[in-house]
């Protein structure tokens, strides 16, 4: 369906037809759909704006994710159909690699996925049918196979829209995490060592800004960015701008 641009909710029902699009062309999981409503609910009650601490967050993430050794991006469907030229935008600037990672896992959608991210500029995207696989220890979804040259050998690891377990497993594996999770609350957001509380239709843009600012900048001023931000202050900041914006409708 085409959305008139006049429309007051353009951008909220142009996102939700990029889902739509996504599914009729088997890259998004049915699931997603509806992962993607508690995701706009969370959204509005936040005004639908990227708040001043999900900016902190995006900072430290892009200081973590530039002076990362081997970071790798982990893409599912919902991510491939609503960010995919962004996403191979934000792997070029820090030189991360690119994973297909799915919790309703199939090989038909690893592979659109990755034609899709390649149709937008990737190079090799690891994750389809991996091999060799690494498996992360404790996760029980189908997540846990991995590539081993990808997730498997990365340090830092970026998991938007992600389902909790995994992010949990991955820092037990020794790996740092930043998630991308409109949920604050959410088992993720709590388990990753930088949480970025935004949608990722703006996250992902404010993320590749922040990456080309701060290229230049020395290894140890990137540390000292990581090594200031504190994930759980940051989440609390996060939920009293929900609750301070909710009072206004009150
Ligand atoms: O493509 P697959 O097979 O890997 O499956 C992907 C989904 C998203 C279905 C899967 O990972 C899943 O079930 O995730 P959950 O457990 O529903 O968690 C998704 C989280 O992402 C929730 O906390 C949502 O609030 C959040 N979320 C949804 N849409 C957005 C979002 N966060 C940021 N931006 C969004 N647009």
């Amino acid at each position: 369906m085409r959305i008139s641009p006049n429309h007051p909710r353009f951008r909220s029902l142009e996102t939700r037809e990029r889902l739509v699009r996504g599914f009729q062309a088997g890259i998004v999981a049915p699931q997603g759909l509806i992962a993607h409503g508690r995701g706009e609910a969370f959204d509005y009650l936040f005004g639908e704006i990227t708040s001043k601490s999900s900016r902190a967050a995006a900072k430290a993430a892009a200081a973590l994710l530039l002076s990362a050794r081997n970071p790798v991006i982990s893409i599912n469907g919902n991510t491939a159909a609503l960010v995919p030229r962004d996403m191979v935008r934000l792997a070029h600037s820090v030189h991360a690699g690119l994973e297909v990672n799915l919790f309703h896992r199939s090989v038909v959608r690893e592979r659109g996925i990755a034609s899709l991210l390649k149709r937008n500029g990737a190079g090799h995207v690891f994750g389809v049918n991996a091999s060799p696989r690494f498996r992360i220890p404790g996760v029980a979804s189908a997540r846990r196979i991995v590539d081993a040259r990808g997730i498997g050998a990365a340090d830092v690891v970026l998991v938007p829209l992600e389902d909790g377990d995994r992010a949990e497993a991955l820092r037990r594996a020794g790996k740092m995490v930043i998630a991308i999770d409109l949920n604050p609350m959410s088992r993720t957001a709590r388990a990753a060592t930088i949480t970025i509380v935004d949608n990722i239709i703006r996250a992902v843009p404010e993320l590749v800004r922040v990456t080309m600012k701060m290229k230049s900048l020395s290894r140890s001023r990137l540390s000292a960015t990581v090594a200031r931000f504190d994930n759980e202050r940051n989440l609390r900041k996060v939920m009293k701008d929900m609750i301070h914006y909710m009072q206004g409708w009150s």
